[in-house]
């Protein structure tokens, strides 16, 4: 398989700088952590390591190096649509480089062999109340599956060298299941349908998810979609839904748990439930005004929601310090093909407003839009109005890139990850201590 043949013949070198680095450079030191890191979420303390993407705070993602238009150049595109193909992104975040068509064209294929469900997984997301959480039936649902890991089945019989081979292959069998887990919860709850998707083998990854959620317009949201997973694959490796995953597969639990605990981190308020928060944000200030209000009624009514203690949903970023390139890239979607779109407009409007109205109250590191302030009113405009549903299509996504870093972790060794924790009381005791150095004159020589 192309996938297993390319990180295959890379992972000598691989092995050989990180081998370097941890046994020839142990000691030099990368980052000091300060009392407001440990109290205040490890915010921007540097303690992970992935190749696979990095968030520049002043200009936002990079794949493998590639920016998010870089990428959706340089990709092959499906046919019939101008994004790329979903199996070119997940070449591309394995192997590093930007595949051929053909060669993406390979990893579509992979899934389409992959993409079946055993039985007892949809009559286990049936059984739940209706009014159960997509996100939850979603992790339950990959939680179900681990009961086909090749993982966790060669385990005893595997050296360590080996360890990637079955994460690869636990990897592509559950991205290529996860569209028809997600199209099956969405038919179920919403329409209570419970007839099986089927993947279709004649048709891109994009294509068969927009099929299967049974979208009208079938080939622009199929666009969209394809859009849509690659920029939400991956965010670095400090996120929630990535560290999470990263932790749990550290201790060389397989895929299937590893991600379940990602989707269980997505499905977090300030994370990626946001997306789901954002709209229903938008459609409330629509309904309140009875139509996109004036300039200073949202001004009013953006400040209402932090006076009530609420945050603005889709704005801040722990990281970024400018407007999410993931936010542009689908306003410009939007605009390009909907520019006239009444809540689009008021998403436009929202952008005029909020970042000030943040600014002026001077909490937030960053009044900039991130990636969920938008997502919602593209959802909406196809027709996909359910929002409950859409953290469970971040999840989709973010797939992509967590098991990416997931096989890597665990070809590159990685071991299970144990950081240190202080008492209040030791803290005190480190803020004395440099508070009496700091009081003490340097002895001067005489
Ligand atoms: N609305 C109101 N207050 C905010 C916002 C916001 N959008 N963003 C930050 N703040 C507040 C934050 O709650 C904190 O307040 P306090 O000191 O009272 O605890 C203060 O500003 C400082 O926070 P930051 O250091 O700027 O942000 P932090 O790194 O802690 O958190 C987020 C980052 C993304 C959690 C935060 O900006 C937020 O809650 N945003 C709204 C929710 C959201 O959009 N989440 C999605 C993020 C992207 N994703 O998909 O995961
Ligand atoms: C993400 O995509 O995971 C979010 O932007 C949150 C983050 O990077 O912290």
């Amino acid at each position: 398989m192309i996938l297993h043949e390319k990180i295959s013949e890379q992972l000598p070198k691989w092995r050989e700088r990180i081998r370097a680095l941890a046994k020839e450079h142990a000691d030099v030191v990368v980052d000091t952590v300060t009392i407001s890191e440990v109290v205040g979420g490890m915010r921007d303390t540097k303690s992970l390591l992935t190749d696979i993407s990095y968030v520049d705070p002043a200009e936002g993602i990079r794949f493998r190096g590639m920016s998010i238009p870089e990428v959706l150049k340089k990709l092959p595109k499906a046919r019939g649509g101008k994004m790329p193909l979903v199996g070119g992104l997940y070449y591309l975040l394995l192997v590093g480089e930007v595949p051929t068509k053909e060669q993406a064209m390979e990893v579509e294929a992979e899934w389409a062999k992959r993409a079946s469900i055993p039985d007892y997984v949809f009559k286990m997301i049936k059984s739940m109340p209706t009014e159960t959480h997509a996100m939850t039936l979603f992790s339950q649902a990959v939680l179900a599956l681990q009961n086909d890991s090749v993982f966790a089945q060669k385990y005893h019989n595997m050296k360590k060298d080996a360890y990637w081979e079955a994460a690869l292959e636990d990897s592509l069998n559950l991205t290529a299941r996860l569209p028809v887990i997600a199209a099956y919860i969405y038919r179920l709850k919403y329409f209570g349908e419970s007839k099986k998707p089927k993947y279709n083998p004649k048709q891109d990854y994009g294509l068969n998810f927009a099929r299967m959620m049974r979208v009208e317009d079938k080939k622009g949201y199929a666009d969209l979609m394809r859009l849509y997973f690659i920029i939400h694959s991956d965010h670095e490796s400090g996120n929630a839904s990535a560290h999470a995953t990263h932790l749990v597969g550290s201790t060389l639990s397989d895929v299937y748990y590893a991600f379940s605990s990602g989707l269980n981190a997505l499905a977090g308020p300030l994370h990626g439930l946001a997306n789901q928060e954002s709209l229903a944000w938008l459609l409330d200030l629509r309904k309140q005004f009875g139509g996109v209000p004036s300039r200073e009624d949202l001004y009013k009514y953006a400040w209402d929601t932090l006076n009530s203690g609420r945050v603005i949903p889709g704005y801040g970023h722990g990281v970024l310090r400018v407007i999410d390139p993931r936010f542009v890239t689908q306003m410009e979607f939007a605009k390009q093909r909907f520019p006239d779109d009444d809540l689009l407009r008021l998403a436009d409007m929202v952008l005029d407003v909020v970042p000030q109205v943040l600014k002026e109250q001077g909490k937030a590191k960053s009044p900039a839009p991130n990636v969920d302030a938008i997502s919602g009113t593209l959802q909406y405009y196809y027709g996909v109005r359910e929002f409950e549903f859409y953290t469970a299509l971040f999840g989709v996504g973010r797939a992509l890139g967590v098991t990416a870093n997931y096989v890597w972790a665990r070809a590159l060794g990685q071991p299970i990850e144990r950081p240190k924790s202080m008492t209040t009381k030791m803290l005190e005791d480190i803020v004395t201590a440099a508070k009496t150095e700091q009081a003490v004159p340097t002895q001067q020589p005489v």
